[in-house]
């Protein structure tokens, strides 16, 4: 199947092989200032001209300190990831070619960094259902393929979903209209790739992945193997963008490029092509890019695990889409000039697929009655280029087909006279396929696709009409659907705000309620900077959100993360993880524990600690873990050890990173969990030793749902579920017992020295256990003396048991003569036969027998680390024996 002979190598003009100077080709030696000026004369536009970049200020506390940005672009996610939009009159005054500096940007994580030296050499895969599965270069790329260059407009799906965030808050940040962009691309045709490789009987997909690390793993999404395979579709595997090497946000050095589908699709720092019976299971497939039905509200999106996995809502070809650009938003157009002067409306519009524009349409009265708009189509001028046209490297590969790729411009001449008695102006675009853009919204929990007609509003203030359109992009206010929401207005049912007569049900489930007030009225007092930081223990942790100060203690044992996620926020600023976490109705618990808001001096503090943390300068990091970042690891390896439990091993930065975990202490993971895409926070204690290098190893047992619908455990099955090369973060040291060595502890702060341990643990209980049992064991000179008590079912589930009676073999060192440095003591409720030691639950006969009343010295202290009933009777239980509480540490 598909086995079609190679495509005869063709080097289009400018590929000379006899010098194979691939370097020149590229514009290596001068990263120009587009340099098309020897370009004109050409019957199609060319690039303008890029303004000189520089690395930006605000970039270089990030990851992407190495990317040279335009600082007109407009963040929508803070400062990182990159998430941008230009200005849309900028956008479209750059003309159909939108320059590298103003093209929109969709990262969603730090930018992989590759330099110019080795772009050639850059390295992807082939694989999957291939007859000849292999690893190609960018230079093998140029070298064995037919180039071509050809212009693409991206549009990200999130295009417009301000709009939607207005109407109901989706899971998904504010574009404005300009979350698009045309560029021309060099490159191979993806199609050419694929023949050669030799897709084999059954295949139907082709997976592709980047190289970009990001918290649920890496990019990775599908499209069907048959679209791969048209040459109608264009698909291609690019490394220039308009005629200079790839800029670093958009893919450097090498990206896929679809024509006519969603950008989200487009894969930057393309790493692995895979062919296969299957779409991609990755979890920004399933999870991104997606419009689920418009009764799925982000409540309720949680509970439908499989919805975000039906292909059926997974978004591939573009809507039909336009928006009005002149006027601009607040544009001011005096009436005084005379009633017969006009004003030109002007915009873009673009159809998915392939599809062309087929018409545009304005209306002054809401839709009764439509005029028809003139459009122009700059791509079809490229369809004029001769049969041997090389631009930038590449065949200019437009006029073999009658698809459309890019976005075209409208405009229509309306009268002042007719405006300025029109409310508003409204316009819809149509395609080949005769696909009208809807007067309603469709909402969608992601806010995807979002392509209702783009009204602006008219206001008529004196002798000038001024313009208004629905929303700004990002946090920008302004915008009549803001206007009109704070008015009250119903935005829900398709009249604009409008008051009707007899209102039918709204067309999408109204938002509950407009801002969720965290703050209690009552509360005015003033925190300063000292405060706050003697609460960033365990002890009454109070966090921050919004310069605002909450105590955390009387959520600890409610909160869904744990009482961790708190203490790990504790005597900090935790506004963007409480945010970008948090639903509306965690939101509107929070007054309860609003407590104050934090004085001048403390928020410029907090702001300044803040950009202390920089990032960049972290890596390499000798050291993993860290108290106030997270650090990010990758899942390499999960092995079974029993039937619930597993080991999963994390890969570090890099081979001699130390893990830096003190003996006794714990760190805390955080997943993101893979339905709901809320983090999940939980303290583990390795199994790896801290000062173990570039690997890290932790034990953990999987609570799994039950046979009957009991829910197991959130993290661990989340855990369980990640795919290997997947993300997961890590922060630490937390805990307030340390191990020293030779008996000294540190317990909250205060050394103490300790002869003895009595360890107490049941199930994954024994991890903390194991840390100090192991400094203990193998160190000769440690003399403390320790018991374990360790309870489990049956044999098979008690953990570690091998490497636990190795060390205490090897440890209680004979020669020494001392025999008992370390005992350990297993006890099961369901042994056996063939079980020969303690059986039994761990309960007040058993710990009166082994342990007793405290000694004269009072030098032993208790580690005890188990479910919560198994704690509370050893707590019970020693304090009647006269142990001390101070005696007693629960991990
Ligand atoms: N590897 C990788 N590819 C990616 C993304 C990403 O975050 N990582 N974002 C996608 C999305 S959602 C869009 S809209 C486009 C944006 O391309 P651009 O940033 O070059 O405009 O890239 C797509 N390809
Ligand atoms: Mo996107």
């Amino acid at each position: 199947m598909l086995q079609l002979p190679p495509r005869p190598v063709t080097k289009p003009n400018g590929f000379g092989n006899k010098h194979a100077d691939y370097e020149t080709e590229l514009n290596l030696a001068s990263p120009q200032v587009n340099g098309t000026v020897a370009e004109k004369g050409r019957p199609y536009p060319l690039p303008p001209r890029a303004r000189q970049i520089h690395v930006l200020p605000e970039d270089l506390k990030t990851p992407d300190n190495h990317v040279e940005r335009d600082p007109r672009l407009i963040r929508l996610t803070g400062i990182h990831p990159f998430n941008v939009e230009a200005p849309l009159s900028d956008l479209y005054d750059e003309g159909f070619i939108t320059s590298k500096n103003l093209h929109y940007v969709r990262n969603h994580g730090p930018v992989p960094r590759v330099e110019d030296s080795e772009v050639l050499n850059w390295e992807f895969t082939m694989e999957g259902m291939v007859e000849n599965p292999r690893s190609m270069t960018v230079r093998d790329l140029i070298r064995d393929y037919d180039q071509v260059t050809y212009p693409v407009t991206l549009v990200c799906a999130g295009n417009r979903r301000k709009e939607q965030n207005m109407v109901r808050k989706s899971k998904g940040f504010s574009w404005g209209a300009a979350g698009l962009s045309t560029a021309l691309w060099t490159g191979v045709s993806l199609a050419d790739l694929l023949v050669r490789a030799g897709p084999k009987r059954g295949a139907k997909y082709v997976l592709m992945e980047g190289a970009d690390k990001l918290p649920n793993g890496s990019y990775e999404t599908s499209i069907r193997l048959s679209w791969a395979m048209d040459p109608e579709r264009g698909v291609l595997a690019a490394y220039k963008m308009n005629g200079e090497v790839l800029h670093p946000d958009h893919g450097k050095p090498l990206r896929i490029v679809i024509p006519g589908q969603i950008g989200g699709r487009s894969i930057k720092w393309l790493k692995r092509i895979v062919v296969s019976s299957e779409p991609s299971v990755n979890w920004y497939h399933h999870n991104d890019n997606r419009v689920l039905p418009t009764m799925i509200t982000p409540e309720a999106s949680v509970n439908v695990p499989e919805m975000w996995k039906d292909e059926r809502y997974a978004i591939y070809d573009l809507n039909a889409n336009s928006a009005i650009c002149y006027p601009a938003h607040d544009e001011k157009v005096p009436l005084s000039d005379g009633p017969d002067n006009t004003y030109k409306f002007r915009g873009y519009a673009y159809a998915g697929g392939g599809r062309r524009v087929t018409r545009m349409e304005v209306t002054l009265d809401q839709g009764k009655t439509w005029r028809l708009a003139n459009i122009t189509y700059p791509e079809d001028r490229y369809r004029l280029a001769s049969d041997n046209d090389t631009l930038f490297g590449g065949r200019v590969d437009v006029s073999g087909r009658l698809a459309c790729f890019c976005w075209c411009f409208w405009d229509l001449d309306v009268p002042l006279a007719q405006l300025q008695d029109a409310k508003d102006v409204m316009i819809r675009a149509m395609d080949d396929s005769m696909n009208v853009q809807p007067r309603d919204m469709y909402w969608s929990v992601l806010g995807m696709m979002n392509n209702p007609w783009y009204r602006i509003v008219i206001h008529r203030e004196a002798n000038t009409l001024r313009f208004e359109h629905p929303t700004q992009p990002a946090l920008i206010p302004g915008g009549w659907m803001e206007r009109v929401k704070k008015e009250g207005g119903n935005l829900t049912n398709g009249f604009w705000g409008e008051k009707m007569s007899n209102e039918d049900e709204p067309a999408v489930e109204k938002e509950p309620a407009k801002e969720v007030c965290m703050l209690n009225k009552e509360v005015n007092r003033r925190i300063t900077i000292e405060e706050l930081r003697q609460h960033d223990g365990e002890e009454a942790p109070w966090f921050v959100v919004n310069g605002q100060v909450y105590d955390g203690t009387k959520f600890l044992e409610g909160h869904p993360g744990g009482a961790i996620s708190i203490f790990s926020a504790a005597g900090q600023d935790a506004t963007e993880e409480f945010l970008a976490i948090h639903s509306e109705t965690a939101r509107a618990m929070m007054p309860d524990y609003h407590i104050g808001s934090l004085d001048d001096k403390a928020l410029a503090q907090l702001a300044d600690a803040d950009s202390n943390v920089d990032q960049s300068e972290q890596l390499p990091r000798p050291v993993f873990l860290q108290s106030k970042v997270w650090a990010k690891a990758v899942l390499s390896k999960k092995n079974k050890v029993s039937s619930d439990t597993k080991i999963f091993t994390f890969k570090l930065d890099h081979t001699a990173q130390t893990i830096g975990l003190p003996v006794g202490q714990h760190l805390m993971m955080r997943l993101r969990d893979p339905e709901s895409k809320e983090a999940i926070i939980r303290a583990y204690t390795p199994i790896s030793k801290g000062t173990d290098e570039g690997e890290l190893q932790v034990l953990v047992k999987i609570y799994y749902d039950s046979v009957d619908g009991r829910k197991g455990g959130k993290m661990t099955q989340a855990l369980d579920s990640l795919p290997i090369g997947q993300m997961v973060e890590f922060k630490g040291p937390v805990g307030k017992f340390e191990y020293l060595g030779r008996g000294q502890c540190s317990i909250g702060g205060k050394r103490r020295q300790v002869g003895r341990f009595v360890m107490i643990c049941a199930g994954s209980g024994i991890t903390p256990i194991f840390q100090v049992l192991r400094a203990v064991m193998a160190d000769r000179d440690d003399k403390t003396r320790c018991l374990v008590l360790d309870g489990n079912r049956v044999e098979e589930d008690i953990l570690c048991k091998a490497e636990l009676d190795k060390m205490v073999e090897e440890g209680n060192d004979k020669e020494d003569g001392n025999e008992y440095k370390c005992r350990v003591l297993y006890t099961l409720t369901r042994p056996e036969a063939s079980w020969k030691g303690l059986k039994g639950r761990m309960d007040r006969a058993l710990f009166e027998k082994e342990v007793g009343k405290p000694s004269a010295e009072r030098d032993a202290v208790i580690l005890v680390c188990g479910p919560e009933p198994m704690e509370k009777l050893v707590h019970q239980v020693f304090t009647s024996m006269g142990w001390d509480e101070q005696d007693l540490i629960f991990f």
